[in-house]
């Protein structure tokens, strides 16, 4: 296969997953149709100002409809495996009560054709599309939202588990709490670290009580864990600002959530840093005995480190400070280098540093990286879209990720985000991550060079290990 390099993927043994990522919100489309009710992203989409462009999830890449030729597609690039979340609101419009029947049946449609391509699913039960009535409720502020999830994870786990294995409860909490509630970006669109810090307590609460009541009702409960976004933290210079900048993006971005899930505790110097702006009155006894339940799997979506300064005058990149509660005066540094069309950087090593930390934190448990990719400005040109960007990112990502499995860090399945291009939440569909380009107007998939380099790369993984390519 063109391009594809035959020793990195020899640096992978033989029973690596390859797969891709998707998410319900942004690839599904059809909100009004099959009984689904109303998410917290349709409604942030309908608010003037949130999304660029007023994009919103009505259409996006009409995966509901046309999920048997994103599996043909699937089958034809050779994944093993797809991650893809389920919509609560489709399955429980109003967040709670009995499952519904048509939303049920979209996934056990979806998952039956996975199967019978040979393609393993792999489930997140929340990917951000909260149903809007919970909101309504108190959304993750509320304590209450915890029970309610608990039930939709017991729930849609009792029905598909005897076809998906490993089940992640959240994906990238951080983004939830602090996108959704601290910088205000994300749906709800809340920016008060009185709603945040709580938010992001309930949701780690969700994930260990999720886990407790799946593996008290069900025999069978397959692999579960839950999928992070950390960030490498670095400081800019050792300036003591800067030190002191990185210290606390650090414990907000990364150790909250190691903390909490793997040595049962948050940091004192995050509780220290919070505690006068948001209070600790959500945090009850026993609440971290829940959280650190063992998880059978941890997931790592990696994109970019984060360089900090706290001193002031430096360029803004970014979400910067605004996501973290505290934090008013830290900016991420730009150090000049090459970033994709999001204006992240790219920096493979970041990936390595990244999964160095996680592999300190969690040294047990076996990681997936459930997310990588990269956004560029794709142009569809005769019927192919040269993406040698994209193609560049991959490779260095994944040699990275080699050199992270020789440094002995437990990766065993790789996931690039995204599947297809979609719906970029507050960037709408300008931003484009997908290996396989959509075109709006007719839905049309076309495989970019990067999807063909990296079934490329599958195939010959296959054949390294004798498998028919
Ligand atoms: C993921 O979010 C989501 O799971 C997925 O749905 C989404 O489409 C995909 O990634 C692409 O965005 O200010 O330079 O330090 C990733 C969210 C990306 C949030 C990196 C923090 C920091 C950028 N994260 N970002 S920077």
């Amino acid at each position: 296969p063109e391009g594809s390099d035959p020793r990195l993927a020899a640096a992978f043994p033989t029973d690596f997953t390859w797969g891709a990522a998707t998410a319900s919100f942004q690839i599904e489309g059809a909100t009004h149709e099959g009984g689904r009710g109303p998410s917290i992203w349709d409604t942030f989409c309908a608010e003037p100002g949130r999304v660029v462009n007023g994009d919103n999830g009505d259409v996006a890449v009409d995966h509901y409809h046309r999920y048997p030729e994103d599996v043909a597609l699937m089958a034809r690039l050779g994944l093993g495996a797809y991650r893809f979340s389920f919509a609560w609101p489709r399955l429980l419009p109003t967040g709670s009560g009995a499952l519904n029947p048509a939303g049920v049946d979209f996934y056990d449609r979806l998952v039956d054709t996975l199967l019978e391509a040979g393609i393993t699913p792999c489930a997140t039960l929340y990917h951000w599309d909260l149903p809007q009535a919970l909101q309504d409720a108190g959304g993750w502020p509320a304590r209450d939202t915890v029970a309610r999830f608990t039930d939709h994870a017991v729930a849609v786990h009792a029905h598909f588990s005897d076809r998906i294995r490993q089940w992640a409860t959240f994906n990238e909490p951080w983004c939830s709490a602090f996108l959704g509630h601290q910088a205000g970006v994300h749906a709800p669109g809340a920016t008060d670290a009185r709603l945040s810090v709580p938010a992001a307590h309930h949701l780690l609460l969700a994930h260990g009580s999720a886990l407790q009541a799946i593996r008290a009702t069900s025999a069978d409960p397959g692999q579960l864990g839950i999928v992070l976004n950390l960030q490498h933290v670095s400081p800019e210079t050792d300036d003591p600002a800067d030190v002191d900048a990185a210290r606390r993006v650090d414990a907000v971005h990364n150790r909250l959530w190691l903390g909490a899930l793997f040595a049962g505790a948050y940091p004192q110097d995050l509780l220290d840093d919070v505690a006068p702006l948001s209070g600790l009155d959500h945090v009850h006894d026993g609440d971290l005995q829940t959280i650190a339940q063992p998880v059978d799997w941890v997931g790592l979506n990696y994109y970019c480190p984060a360089v900090v300064t706290g001193r002031p005058g430096q360029s803004e990149r970014g979400e910067a400070a605004a996501a973290y509660p505290g934090c008013e005066d830290v900016r991420m540094v730009d150090r000049g280098r090459p970033t994709t069309d999001m204006g992240w950087e790219v920096d493979p090593q970041g990936f390595r540093d990244t999964l160095a930390m996680l592999g300190t934190a969690a040294p047990e448990v076996p990681i997936h990286i459930t997310e990588n990719g990269a956004a560029y400005p794709d142009q569809l040109v005769d019927g192919t879209v040269h993406d040698a960007d994209r193609v560049a990112y991959l490779r260095t990502h994944l040699e990275a990720l080699a050199l992270a499995r020789a440094d002995g860090i437990d990766v065993r399945g790789y996931f690039v985000w995204s599947l297809l291009d979609n719906f970029e939440w507050a960037w709408g569909y300008g931003k484009r991550f997908g290996v396989v380009h959509v075109d709006y107007d007719t839905q049309v998939r076309t495989p970019k060079d990067s999807a063909l380099w990296y079934a490329g790369l599958l195939a010959h993984h296959r054949a390294r290990w004798g498998r028919r390519p």
